[in-house]
């Protein structure tokens, strides 16, 4: 299939997770929460939504510069960007005609950071695309802990109309990272049909479940033992732990973190797959100094071994 080498060959792409979480930053009245991920901290640290809503009405990223993270990914070596449209808190950092549970709405910034960093990833030359999740607290799954709770069919209008508005909006689309929950075969074929319908270009990964996908999503910071057929890809974190921003997490040892990451990177390539590296910026959109270092350290290391 043409349009899926096509993805294959972008090889290298930096993940964003992005959204009222960052502005925690793993911390929750006044104490680090050190259980899962940061991005996760409302079900974490039970966090009700009366409470998160009070977050959402202090988050003003004004920090938040797309062609800054554009031009630092291309630093990297990198060819395309992945954000997070809507994790597990169901909050929509993209403006949705849904429910007003979104960054336009429900913030004092008052408008679409997505659209922003869609347009700067064109102007830069860079392909774009959306992690979305199929959990979603705001419509009613429960903090369960795994995540794996089925979509009610009372769910079905609200992901498919954002479905459809990611999929109109924001110009081409080149990847669509579904994420968790157990949808039906039904559900997930209509969910990937949205997605084939207004952006036959996408690539799906295997998490819209039910063999529905494009390709294959691996463990995280998986690095296969032997090449793999077919299309796939790895999702790294820099710190293997957290997605979302944590502002008490260590960030020591950069030469090491680079010489791992370009290992990971460079594993993964020469075995086929695609390495969508992770970067969490702060609540106020700003890049953490040590991961931009990482990602330069990286492109640097590229630079000098062009053969890798
Ligand atoms: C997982 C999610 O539960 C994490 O929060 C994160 O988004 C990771 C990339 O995928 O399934």
């Amino acid at each position: 299939d043409k349009d899926l080498a096509a993805w294959q060959e972008l090889q290298f792409g930096m993940f964003i997770h992005w959204g009222l979480f960052s502005e925690l930053g793993g911390v929750w009245k006044g104490k680090p929460v050190t259980k899962g991920y940061s991005e996760q901290i409302q079900m974490w640290a039970d966090i009700s939504e009366q409470e998160y809503l009070e977050v959402a009405e202090r988050f003003r990223p004004d920090r938040f510069d797309p062609a800054e993270i554009c031009s630092l990914a291309k630093q990297a070596g990198m060819r395309y960007v992945v954000i997070t449209s809507k994790h597990h808190d169901g909050f929509s950092m993209f403006d949705t005609g849904t429910t007003g549970y979104d960054v336009v709405d429900a913030t004092p910034y008052g408008k679409d950071p997505l659209k922003a960093l869609a347009d700067e990833c064109r102007s830069q030359g860079l392909k774009f695309g959306f992690y979305f999740s199929l959990v979603d607290w705001h419509q009613g799954h429960d903090f369960d802990g795994d995540n794996n709770n089925p979509i009610p069919a009372s769910m079905e209008p609200v992901i498919e109309g954002q479905l459809r508005e990611l999929m109109t909006r924001y110009g081409d689309i080149a990847e669509v990272w579904f994420d968790m929950s157990s949808p039906t075969a039904a559900q997930s074929r209509k969910f990937a049909g949205i997605v084939r319908e207004l952006q036959p270009k996408a690539a799906i990964n295997s998490r819209v479940w039910n063999n529905e996908g494009d390709f294959r999503t691996l463990g995280d910071n998986e690095i296969p033992e032997v090449a793999l057929d077919g299309a796939w890809q790895t999702p790294a974190s820099i710190y293997h732990e957290t997605w979302g921003y944590r502002s008490w997490q260590k960030r020591e040892d950069l030469p090491g973190k680079i010489r791992d990451l370009v290992g990971g990177l460079t594993g993964v390539r020469a075995r086929g797959g695609n390495y969508l590296l992770n970067i969490g910026p702060r609540g106020d959109g700003s890049v953490v100094e040590f991961e931009a270092d990482v990602l330069r350290g990286m492109g640097d290391w590229l630079d000098r071994h062009p053969d890798a």
